[in-house]
């Protein structure tokens, strides 16, 4: 029997805490929830939840440093799996079970809304679609991979795996320094289909970074950044084959 747990960073989520653990209590029996600090009711509504872990950072540090607490969590509890959704109403509990079962061959199960159309899927915001699909191809062509979508929260991830990981980036950048780092690590990485939900379009990542190219920057940066790190570390990046056939399959 796998021991693992469902592990969802909060910043000011108090309109989806409740029926989003309702939800993730149903399919997973170890829950963490990691408060990044929110400033709303948030942290009084999960004192409702008794069965769940909550972790709180005294102030708000980010979606990246939230993340972290929860590797570190996983490591910790001796978990062999860590789920990791947003708690926003973007990502459906009901798919737990799916990405555990599907880590069972692979260290990374990274959920993608661009592998298969739901009915009902939401149109993603412009701005969005287009800097996914932009790092998402950059991705790939720097680490030879083959993700559809790089950004996804929805995640599985074999704990015995993230033990390899040195996460810096505490922001919104953060899965990308985990692809750099996953791939130069050669992970086994594979995707599987979610459906594409934005409740929210008013969202905002806050401040600079809601200008795409700012973002866009910021992205590039942190990608470089992490590179330089693994290879001052000894790792190389995957290497495509002679004669240009590309990436090895
Ligand atoms: N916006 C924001 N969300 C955070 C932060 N820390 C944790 N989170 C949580 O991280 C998840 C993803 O955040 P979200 O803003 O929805 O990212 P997006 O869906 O990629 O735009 C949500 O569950 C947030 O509550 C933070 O500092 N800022
Ligand atoms: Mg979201």
């Amino acid at each position: 029997m796998t021991k693992w747990i469902a592990a969802l960073p909060v910043y000011n989520e108090e309109q989806y805490v409740d029926s989003v653990l309702s939800e993730v209590t149903k399919y997973a029996d170890q829950v963490l929830v990691v408060n990044d600090g929110s400033q709303d009711g948030t942290a009084a509504r999960l004192e409702a939840w008794p069965q769940v872990q909550v972790v709180h950072h005294q102030q708000n540090r980010g979606y990246g440093a939230a993340l972290k607490t929860a590797f570190q969590f996983a490591i910790d509890g001796g978990y062999e799996v860590l789920v990791t959704l947003d708690c926003d109403g973007q990502h459906q509990p009901r798919r737990i079970p799916r990405f555990v079962s599907a880590c069972k061959n692979a260290d990374i199960v990274s959920g993608s809304r661009y592998l298969k159309q739901y009915e009902g899927d939401s149109q993603p915001p412009s701005g969005r679609l287009f800097i996914n699909r932009q790092i998402t191809r950059d991705l790939n062509e720097l680490l030879c991979l083959n993700l559809t979508d790089a950004f996804c929260g929805f995640k599985a991830y074999r704990v015995e795996a993230l033990k390899r990981l040195e996460i810096q980036d505490e922001g919104y950048a953060m899965p990308l320094e985990l692809w750099v780092q996953a791939a130069m690590h050669r992970l086994r990485i594979i995707e599987v289909p979610v459906p594409l939900i934005y409740l929210d379009l008013e969202r905002s990542f806050g401040g600079s970074l809601d200008d795409g190219e700012q973002r866009l920057q910021y992205y590039n940066r942190c990608i470089q950044r992490s590179v330089t790190y693994m290879k001052d570390r000894g790792f190389s990046l995957p290497s495509k084959q002679p004669a240009s056939r590309g990436c090895p399959q």
